[in-house]
């Protein structure tokens, strides 16, 4: 009796390693995944990561669970690039076109294309996407069908359900999609999605300004809907239209669903926060409760969203089987179109925390953000500053879930996963390339013999949110520039000229990067 209960530890504690490279078949050693990516959060917008002017506790709990790592990546600065890389393992500055979507985007990512949700459901595993999308939906040329099927999309890559905001909530339309439909949409109110006018009568925010609830900045003046004017232009679809205060809430519902109606079997979720992406319209019961305004209320219900997750986890006794991964699509912006308070009333908090940047920028504070891995039991508690990247978890899931990547595919993803275990002595990455929405700005960070180089290359000699505590506006920068991030965290001072072989070294392994179409072994 003893013998078989210590032979059925073993191999629950063991069982995925002692599978490699094959199929699943136990899948009761088969760890849940679940990855939280929220939007727009940067490095210092959490207690944690050092916020001070707003607490949570969630989030706290979550890293002090697990490792929490301080150099921690998504890949791009913007959000459709960090998610095309994140699901397909490959950088998005080799893909034209995976820029920001705009509202009749189709799918970025091709049908068949190998995906951590295909890699994953190859495995085994139950995968949903439940939030933000932004990676396009439908055929190329026709675009997104609103009336009809929405495919591809996700679940042509490899997910089983999906419950999704299309694109992002400042463009329309802000209706929720249900696997291939518009959910709740009544055929007799046909939803029409353009970048046109529909008619001059059609209310938008520089004809009806005064009605808004929340005004814009620059752009976002366009359809009106509860208030808020948008990117994009639609009519109809009314009964299937949502509040922008229950985004959060509907998501943490289906996605606790999920978990509930596969808690027997191992499951992949990706919950897609909007939180704190503009328009920045929390619930009202978190309306008001930070000091910093909407976006402070917003990261409060992001660390609401946090805890019922987690709570539901340990409801269902599946706390000690899941793996959750915390992280952002991209770091911190102030003003990004709407006229929230979010600088007027920063006071001492900093968003990109050490760092300088912000989304839109190769800066550390673009792509250095919160980035925490805890499955209790498992994962030694601890603080690890190895390299890792949201591009790493297709390969590292995959080699968790006991399977091989095929030659081809994430070929950008680096298996790093003994470092998100918080395995004593693991290494993560050596080197990280961050880009910017084109990806026409790349970051190089590399690690070696106990330094740390940044190159960066902007052949437009301008950076964007460079200052995340001003308005968000464009700065000269050199063509070239070379930072120790050892002895200048906030990438200020650059010695391109006193290290030429280092730069000519760097840029040298950047094109090596670009050229091999491929970076991974
Ligand atoms: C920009 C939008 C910004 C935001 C961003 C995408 C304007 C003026 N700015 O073009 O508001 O929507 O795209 O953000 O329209 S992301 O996090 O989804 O990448
Ligand atoms: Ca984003």
């Amino acid at each position: 009796m003893v013998l078989v209960a210590s032979f059925v530890l073993v191999v629950s504690l063991f069982g995925f390693s002692a599978e490699a490279g094959q199929h699943l078949s136990d899948e009761a050693t088969a760890p849940n995944i679940i990855v939280i990516m929220a939007d727009d959060l940067g490095y210092g917008d959490v207690s944690c990561y050092g916020a001070t002017e707003i607490q949570t506790p969630n989030i706290d709990k979550l890293a002090a669970s697990g490792v929490r790592f301080t150099s921690g990546y998504c890949s791009s600065s913007t959000c459709t690039p960090t998610r095309y890389s994140f699901l397909t393992g490959n950088y998005a500055f080799r893909t034209p076109g995976t820029g920001v979507a705009p509202p009749n985007a189709p799918a970025i990512i091709q049908p068949g294309t190998v995906t951590i949700a295909s890699l994953l459901q190859e495995a085994g595993y139950r995968t949903a996407v439940i939030g933000k999308w932004h990676l396009g939906l439908g055929e190329k040329g026709p675009g997104p069908d609103w009336n009809g099927d929405l495919k591809p999309g996700p679940l042509e890559i490899g997910f089983h359900s999906c419950f999704l905001l299309p694109t992002t909530n400042d463009r329309v339309p802000q209706v929720f999609v249900a696997d291939h439909r518009v959910a709740n949409l009544d055929p007799a109110d046909p939803l029409w999605v353009g970048d046109k006018q529909p008619s001059v009568d059609h209310p938008t925010g520089l004809t009806n300004r005064e009605t808004l609830k929340m005004d814009w900045s620059h752009g976002h003046n366009q359809t009106i809907h509860n208030g808020i004017s948008r990117i994009g232009f639609y009519t109809g679809g009314h009964a299937a239209r949502f509040r922008d205060e229950d985004l959060a809430d509907k998501w943490v519902e289906k996605s606790i669903e999920f978990i509930e109606s596969n808690r027997n079997r191992p499951f992949f979720l990706f919950l897609a926060s909007h939180d704190v992406h503009v328009p920045r319209i929390p619930h009202e019961r978190f309306a008001g409760n930070s000091s910093l305004g909407y976006r402070g209320d917003c990261i409060l219900q992001l660390d609401w969203c946090v805890g019922e997750m987690v709570a539901a986890l340990e409801r269902l006794k599946l706390r000690e089987n899941t793996l959750i991964v915390f992280c952002s699509d991209n770091g911190p912006v102030m003003d990004d179109g709407y006229q929230d308070q979010a600088l007027e009333r920063l006071g001492e908090h900093r968003a990109a925390g050490p760092f300088s940047g912000g989304k839109y920028s190769v800066f550390e504070g673009g792509t250095r953000t919160p980035f925490i891995s805890s499955w209790p039991g498992r994962i030694e508690p601890g603080i690890s500053d190895e390299l890792v990247s949201t591009i790493d978890l297709a390969h590292s899931f995959s080699v968790l879930a006991g399977r091989e990547l095929p030659e081809n595919s994430a070929v950008d993803s680096v298996n790093v996963l003994d470092a998100l275990l918080g395995k004593p002595g693991a290494k993560g990455r050596d080197y990280v390339v961050q880009q910017n929405n084109n990806g026409n700005q790349l970051g190089l960070r590399v690690r070696e013999n106990g330094r740390d180089w940044k190159l960066i290359v902007s052949p437009n000699k301008q950076a964007y949110n460079l200052v995340v505590e001003e308005t968000l506006r464009g700065t000269a920068v050199p063509e070239i520039q070379l930072f120790d991030l050892q002895a200048d965290l906030a990438e200020k001072q650059n010695l391109a000229e006193q290290f030429p072989a280092i730069v000519e070294r760097l840029m040298e392994q950047l094109q090596t990067i670009k050229t091999n179409n491929r970076s991974r072994n």
